[in-house]
């Protein structure tokens, strides 16, 4: 399995995948694993997450403070730093300065990855990239949904939304996104599941802003699908 992103949804994927014995690395462009978790709400280091996800919290060890009602707070740096070496202990194996630019693709379906070092990218420099073959791939770019926009470009076929195409992120309901976030949480292509704000963004869903919980739910809503799918 491969997992391209590092942000909170693709970190969580990838330690439930590794801790049910799934063979399986995560691609991150940058040399940090993160994404958009270390700053919390405008950089106030506090993340919100929500009752349905404090579970999530609970297993890899983040520890939590009541705010109201069925919100809660945690430590941005905590939360991520837990995050990370909680997935690498349970087997998941971390490529950082990897980036994703192009997908393998055969008549039924997305068979792979193509990947490139980010400093040659960044640099501009023409390196051909490598190949690998994953049986599925997760796209939890956030809301840029990088890997699903290059099939939506490059690729045969039609993706599994309204219009065939990406809907495109809308603007902020937190409510709404945290619930939508994990109905979008699927396979849009053959091979291609989406996952975090990607899934937001490939379904047409609203940004939530420092709440965390659909992130961390839908990593695990992800994890399960495609553990799922294996048995099947
Ligand atoms: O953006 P990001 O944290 O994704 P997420 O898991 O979480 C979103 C929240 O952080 C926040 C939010 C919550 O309310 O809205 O934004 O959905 O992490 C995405 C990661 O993917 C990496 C990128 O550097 C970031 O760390 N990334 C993006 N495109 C590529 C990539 C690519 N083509 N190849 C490798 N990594």
């Amino acid at each position: 399995m491969a997992i391209v992103g590092g942000g909170p949804s693709g970190l969580v994927a990838g330690y439930y995948l590794a801790r049910a014995g799934k063979k399986v690395a995560l691609f991150e462009r940058k040399l940090s694993v993160g994404g958009g978790m270390w700053g919390g709400g405008m950089m106030f280091n506090e993340i919100i997450v929500q009752e349905s996800a404090l579970h999530i919290l609970e297993e890899f060890g983040i520890r939590y403070h009541h705010y109201e009602e069925t919100y809660y707070t945690a430590d941005s740096l905590e939360a991520v730093s837990t995050l990370i070496s909680g997935a690498i202990k349970a087997g998941l194996t971390i490529f950082n300065c990897v980036s994703v630019e192009d997908v393998i693709m055969r008549p039924e379906r997305v068979i792979g990855l193509v990947v490139n070092w980010s400093a040659a990218e960044i640099a501009g420099l023409h390196v051909d990239p490598l190949a690998l073959r994953s049986r599925f791939i997760i796209d939890a770019t956030g809301h840029d949904t990088e890997v699903v926009r290059v099939v939506q470009r490059k690729v045969p076929g039609k993706l599994n939304t309204t219009s065939g195409k990406v809907e495109g992120e809308q603007s902020m309901w937190s409510d709404k996104a945290e619930t939508l976030t994990l109905k979008n949480t699927r396979e849009v292509f053959p091979g291609i599941y989406v996952a975090g704000m990607a899934a937001n963004a490939t379904y047409g869903g609203p940004r939530m802003g420092p709440i965390f919980g659909g992130m961390l739910l839908s990593g695990e809503r992800v994890a399960q699908l495609i553990l799922k799918r294996l048995k099947s």
